[in-house]
């Protein structure tokens, strides 16, 4: 097994999962996993941001709900480390749809809803670099050493 290239990922826990009291436990799998978290913010999604964020999305039959929901109240922004990061954290995501992700995924393990379906996580390098850069400036970034990086 490749060892893995060091990624930043960005991890949002969607006002669902914040006003379900499940931030904690989301939080909980990724850094059980061993992913570092670098950076974190509550936040307060605008219409401006939710368009930024969601431009791939934008003409989409379920486009206005997307935003709708994401600016509906907080969202926990986690920018997270790790070697391959960003696959590791859209396994530990699960497939969109809850309804059918695996159990064990946090979307097969909370949810049934496909718009408040939890959490969004960075697909490609190129949209973790983006999307962090939605959510966080470059001092926001700390860097420390987990007691158990060793084995990581
Ligand atoms: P993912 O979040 O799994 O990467 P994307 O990027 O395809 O999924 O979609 C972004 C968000 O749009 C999803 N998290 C979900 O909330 C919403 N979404 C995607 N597909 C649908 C759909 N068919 N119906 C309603 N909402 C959807």
């Amino acid at each position: 097994m490749a060892e893995g290239t060091l990624e930043r990922t960005l991890v949002l826990v969607k006002p669902d999962g914040v006003k379900r009291g499940l931030m904690g436990k989301i939080l909980d799998r990724f850094e059980l996993k061993g992913l570092k978290v670098v950076a974190v913010r509550l936040v307060q999604v605008t219409p401006e941001l939710a368009a930024r964020h969601y431009a791939e999305h934008e003409g989409k039959p379920f486009y206005p709900g997307l935003v709708q929901h994401i600016t509906s109240g907080p969202v926990l922004a986690l920018a997270l480390e790790g070697r391959s990061a960003i696959a590791v954290t859209r396994l530990l995501t699960g497939a969109t749809n809850p309804q059918v992700a695996a159990p064990g995924t946090v979307r097969g393990d909370f949810g049934l809803a496909i718009t408040p379906n939890l959490l969004h996580a960075s697909d490609s390098p190129a949209s973790a670099e983006r999307e962090l850069g939605l959510y966080f400036h470059a001092e926001d970034y700390l860097a420390y050493t987990r007691s158990d990086e060793k084995f990581l």
